[in-house]
């Protein structure tokens, strides 16, 4: 696409308005940049121009620079250079922002003269989500434009602001209403008259004096990001940037933002935070789908079952706005799950997080229903109740007798045979598996499980309505624990074997902690609850010998203050227990193993290599659609870093080879061979990512 019709000008009287027209989201490709250049120094050049309005068509403002592009070598103009020209004109800039000004796009609107906008626009420098920093001068403009304080919470955080506050903020000069052109326009002949003034955020220096030789602010602002994304560099290195721009001068400033960019860009954590920014926007098409019609957004739902899943379930359409009715057999835990989702409201309005009001509005979306027959009026019907099959599918029963033709019928069962239970209704094409993750009002992922049976419609109805409820869906084949508990129970296996071969329950456990996952496998049990796994064992005829030996003793993890750790009382900390060390190395001793010391890295390769090659497997089957689709599971439902990209994209990485050699190397009697896809992979030298290439 050439610059000229990527970025067009034309006149409004003496105000020149350039418009970029980059669907979809009007990305700062380098047609892009050179358009912008051209057409600013044409406006500057012309004598009839005034004013310059620069304006984007489609859904957004620019959205920021173009991601697909950070793989190639860098190509003139740079951001940067076009941003200073922007600053520099000799006529006043004015940006006219719709949608999300983002990233680069945000950094364009620094450096124009005027910022206006419409009542929905949203700012933001999201880089550190990719990995990166702000690279055209954000991490210098914005601390002068809105103050210190604000601008680190905004780049170490990636998040947006609305244009109420950034109005309040002095971000942008003007909200404005109806034809944003034309008030731009406006907007530009008034600076015009009033004598064309031209303030360069670059110059202003107000707001970065008073945090001038303030240590505090930037340790304070370290502690913050090292807590809340603990393991990444982007954050770090922005205050970096933004502390030396404000202790030193914009041009410093400036020239330490254009280093850091430079390497971060290049560095492996920003390309697994790629990698999953595009896997998350991949995994919601799903290939090979019949012609189905465009799923509208669900009006109302009904959730069955009152308990931690099903009120959380509910809390996710109250706040996306959607009516739900909620739907528990007993009266007495109707009562009690409505009062917890008050509570959870409660207490994030005692935060600051909503008003009291908003706590009403949602509260007053859920509506408790009397029976299974109130699922009637409800485009989608979601049942969570106890995980048992005969019980799914008794509700099932039910539900099909009420539901309205065309409802999507889904079950959040975490293992269980979606077409068992959709073959207890008489429209198993309308019954598909929705697995929210707990707790389910906050974590991101959705697994939606198709079933033999499941109709086209019903999986594009899911995939929508996932989204609507600002969930990440990603579409799961039926089997036994579907890609996230699958590839889970593969690491849990061999979790079992380190410990009765002599590491220690907390010593695993650390170890992935500092591999980057909120926590190993024992912390999660003990959070989870280990009499739920215990009673499937008693059901399907498994043991488990330490986990039953806990279980025998009432030690069922953090409900009961005891499980693999102990915990103080009203305290969550696992703390390691002597009692649970005696009981593992009794347990080895009766098995006739040798404990000995089991370093580290080997604990790590040990519980990840056997997780890689059951993805390999669940990509075999068709389980996964493809390697980036596990990725994101692992990243939104079991917070694998981000920046190592979820586990197929670190395994190659690491080198699929290397993980090949590493399973046979552990391999004991009894178990499977490497996966077929992954020794064939391995034998090519070729990756995951080459899959999805293909
Ligand atoms: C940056 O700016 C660095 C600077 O400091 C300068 C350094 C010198 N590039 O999300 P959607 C694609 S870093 C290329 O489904 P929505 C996306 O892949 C950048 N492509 O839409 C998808 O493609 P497809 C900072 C991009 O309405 C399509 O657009 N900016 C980019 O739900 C639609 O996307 C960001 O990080 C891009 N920058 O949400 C913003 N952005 O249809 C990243 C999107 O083929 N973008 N695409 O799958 C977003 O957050 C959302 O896309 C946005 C729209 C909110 C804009």
């Amino acid at each position: 696409m050439q610059a000229d019709t990527l970025v067009t000008s034309a006149r409004d009287g003496d105000i020149a308005v350039v418009t970029v027209a980059n669907p979809p989201v009007n990305a700062l490709s380098q047609p892009v940049r050179a358009g912008l250049q051209r057409a600013v120094a044409a406006a500057v050049a012309d004598p009839a121009v005034g004013a310059i309005v620069l304006r984007c068509d489609g859904r957004t403002f620019i959205a920021g620079a173009d991601i697909t592009e950070f793989d190639k070598p860098p190509m003139a103009p740079v951001l940067s250079d076009v941003l200073m020209e922007i600053e520099a004109a000799a006529k006043p800039v004015v940006a006219a922002i719709h949608g999300t000004a983002l990233g680069g796009g945000l950094e364009t609107a620094l450096a124009s003269h005027w910022r206006v906008a419409l009542a929905g626009a949203r700012f933001g420098l999201p880089e550190v989500k990719l990995g990166i920093i702000p690279g055209a001068g954000g991490t210098q403009r914005l601390p002068r434009a809105v103050g210190v304080e604000k601008a680190l919470q905004m780049i170490t955080t990636g998040d947006m602001i609305d244009a109420r506050e950034a109005l309040a903020l002095g971000l942008i000069d003007a909200i404005v209403e109806g034809d944003l052109a034309a008030a731009a326009v406006a907007f530009a002949r008034r600076v015009v008259a009033e004598g064309g003034k031209r303030p360069r955020l670059s110059e202003r220096d107000e707001r970065v004096a008073d945090a001038r030789g303030r240590s505090e602010l930037f340790a304070e602002a370290r502690r913050q990001a090292t807590r809340r994304a603990r393991g990444q560099d982007a954050p770090l290195r922005a205050i970096e940037a933004v502390e030396a721009g404000v202790n030193e001068s914009f041009a410093a400033g400036l020239a330490r933002e254009r280093a850091i960019s430079a390497v971060l860009k290049a560095s492996d954590q920003s390309r697994a935070q790629r990698h999953l920014f595009f896997a998350e926007r991949e995994a919601g098409k799903i290939p090979g789908l019949g012609p189905v019609a465009r799923p509208v957004d669900v009006a109302s739902a009904a959730v069955i079952g009152a308990g931690t899943m099903g009120g959380g379930i509910a809390m996710c359409f109250a706040n996306a706005g959607v009516p739900v009715t909620l739907i528990d057999a007993a009266p007495e835990s109707l009562q009690r799950g409505l009062a917890v989702v008050r509570r959870n409201y409660e207490s994030t309005a005692a935060r600051g997080g909503m008003t009291a009001a908003e706590v009403e509005r949602r509260m007053a979306l859920i509506r408790p229903g009397a029976g299974i027959a109130d699922v009637a009026g409800a485009d989608v019907v979601i049942e969570a109740v106890f995980e048992n099959t005969a019980i799914k599918r008794a509700v099932f029963a039910e539900i099909d007798r009420h539901a309205k033709a065309g409802a999507v019928l889904g079950t959040n069962t975490s293992t269980l045979d979606i077409d068992a239970i959709a073959a207890a209704t008489g429209r198993p094409d309308s019954v598909i598996g929705l697995h929210f993750f707990s707790p389910a009002n906050v974590m991101r992922l959705l697994e939606v499980v198709r079933g033999a049976k499941t109709a086209d419609a019903t999986i594009a109805r899911a995939m929508a309505l996932g989204r609507q409820i600002r969930k990440v869906p990603v579409l799961a084949g039926n089997c036994d624990g579907f890609i996230g508990n699958r590839m889970l129970r593969a690491r849990g296996r061999e979790a079992e074997r380190l410990i009765l071969e002599g590491a220690l329950p907390h010593e695993v456990d650390r170890v992935l902690y500092e591999f980057g996952l909120p926590m190993g496998p024992y912390a999660m049990g003990d959070l989870a609850g280990l009499d739920i796994g215990w009673r499937i064992r008693q059901e399907r005829g498994l043991t488990s010998p330490v986990a039953d030996r806990l279980c025998a003793l009432g030690r069922f993890g953090q409900k009961t203050g005891a499980g693999w750790y102990r915990y103080e009382a009203g305290s969550r900390t696992p703390v390691p227990d002597p009692a649970v060390e005696a009981i593992v190395v009794e347990v080895s001793r009766e098995l006739g193993i040798a404990r000995r010391s089991i370093g580290a890295e080997e604990i790590l390769r040990r519980l990840l290599y056997p997780m890689v090659d059951e993805g390999a497997r669940i990509l075999e089957e068709g389980i996964a659609i493809r390697p980036g689709d596990i990725d994101v599971v692992w990243a939104y439902g079991y917070g694998w870093p981000v920046y190592r990209g979820g586990p197929m994209h670190w395994a190659d990485s690491v080198g699929l080879a290397r993980i090949r050699d590493g399973l046979l190397a552990m391999r004991r009697e009894g178990d499977p061979a490497p996966a077929a896809l992954l020794e064939r992979l391995a034998a090519e030298g070729r990756g995951f990512r080459d899959l999805a290439a293909a």
